[in-house]
């Protein structure tokens, strides 16, 4: 036999013990018999070194024809058998994609908002109404806008009275140590930078402290910053936009009390405490039984601080306040535990919004 026929032989050898296969790892088996380095093809061709150039000249090119169509083939026979498995698998595992009862139950669940969020929206409606921006500001924050810039420089021992989550490592730009907000109060510096008297703003968000959880402390809640600065701005006003403020939210008139409170970016400062709403004052875990809630420190802003955000408190004065979002939310529903509003459980969350 000649070494062209050979080569003709083999393809169509190739070609019958193809068709018979019918797995993947057959095929490649296959594929490696006849174009691996040891197989049929390649052997035929090691004796191309004994073939005159002429013969040389008609062979090479008819082993690349047949190389060539043994790899097509292979390839296209590879396709089929995977389709026809894809085939075998879809007839076997069918699935039933019409609407069943409990289908159709969890489509109509969309879920709600958190009481939380649904009162910050209040709030930010009832203060958007009274001319005030919604502003927001970042969660990690340097010692600056957390400390120095609200009168708290680094050996001042108001510090301690919030417990930091600090960075190990990480500096600003200005060389300030980074840290998670403790309170909202960062924001009024950036608010007070960025614009020009007069101006009145609120802004909400999560803030962070190292500290043991109870039923009314967690190490991460919200806070609603306020803050007002024009001319002449007194206690009356700071007072009245509270009490306005806890009138639209409650629907009613509930019982608050104002009390000295020291915070070194206020002077005066005061604490607003609202009677207790989940034993309506006679005592419990949430007020520590004695009957009224920390819910709201305020005060006249201190000229240090109206200076640190390059305003002269010569000509302007203004009102801060730094409401407790999530003791607003128990007071509001009566919730007995602030560790509730974190849980993630649906069986809190969906007593408040449209589940
Ligand atoms: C502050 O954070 C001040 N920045 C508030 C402020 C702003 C005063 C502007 C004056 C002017 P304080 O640490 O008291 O203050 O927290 C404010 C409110 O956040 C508290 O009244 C309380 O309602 C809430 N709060 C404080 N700690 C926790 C906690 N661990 N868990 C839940 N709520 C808390």
């Amino acid at each position: 036999m000649t070494m062209l026929e050979k080569l003709e032989s083999a393809y169509s050898t190739f070609c019958s013990e193809l068709e018979n296969l019918t797995t993947q790892a057959d095929v490649l088996n296959l594929k490696s018999n006849y174009l691996g380095k040891k197989g049929q093809v390649s052997e035929i061709l090691k004796s191309l070194k004994d073939a005159t150039p002429e013969q040389r000249k008609e062979i090479g090119p008819k082993a690349n024809e047949i190389k060539t169509k043994m790899t097509a083939d292979i390839a296209d026979k590879l396709a089929s058998i995977e389709l026809a498995e894809i085939n075998t698998k879809l007839a076997q595992n069918k699935i039933d994609i019409s609407l069943t009862d409990s289908v159709k139950e969890k489509a109509n669940f969309h879920g709600g908002f958190h009481p939380r969020t649904l009162i910050r929206q209040e709030i930010e409606d009832i203060f958007l109404s009274m001319g005030f921006e919604v502003l927001d500001g970042p969660h990690i924050d340097t010692e600056f806008y957390n400390f120095e810039a609200l009168n708290i420089p680094g050996d001042h021992p108001a510090r301690d009275m919030q417990d930091t989550f600090w960075f190990k490592d990480e500096k600003s730009e200005e060389g300030n140590k980074h840290l998670l907000r403790t309170h909202t109060s960062t924001i009024q510096i950036r608010g007070m930078l960025d614009r020009k008297p007069p101006f009145k703003f609120i802004a909400p968000g999560t803030v962070f402290r190292c500290e043991r959880t109870d039923a009314s402390h967690e190490m991460v809640f919200q806070q609603l910053e306020g803050m007002m600065v024009g001319k002449d701005i007194s206690v009356a006003n700071l007072i009245y936009f509270m009490k306005q403020t806890l009138k639209e939210i409650f629907k009613r008139d509930v019982e608050v009390r104002l009390r000295p409170g020291f915070f070194p970016f206020v002077e005066p400062g005061f604490e607003l405490d609202i009677k207790c709403q989940v034993c309506s004052g006679k005592g419990c875990s949430v007020c520590k039984k004695v009957g009224w809630v920390e819910l709201l420190p305020c005060g006249m802003v201190h000229p240090n601080v109206l200076r640190a955000g390059g305003i002269d408190p010569e000509e302007y004065n203004g009102f801060a306040f730094g409401l407790g979002l999530d003791r607003l939310v128990m007071m509001k529903y009566g919730i007995d535990d602030i560790r509730h509003l974190q849980s993630g459980d649906l069986r809190f969350n969906s007593q408040f919004g449209d589940y």
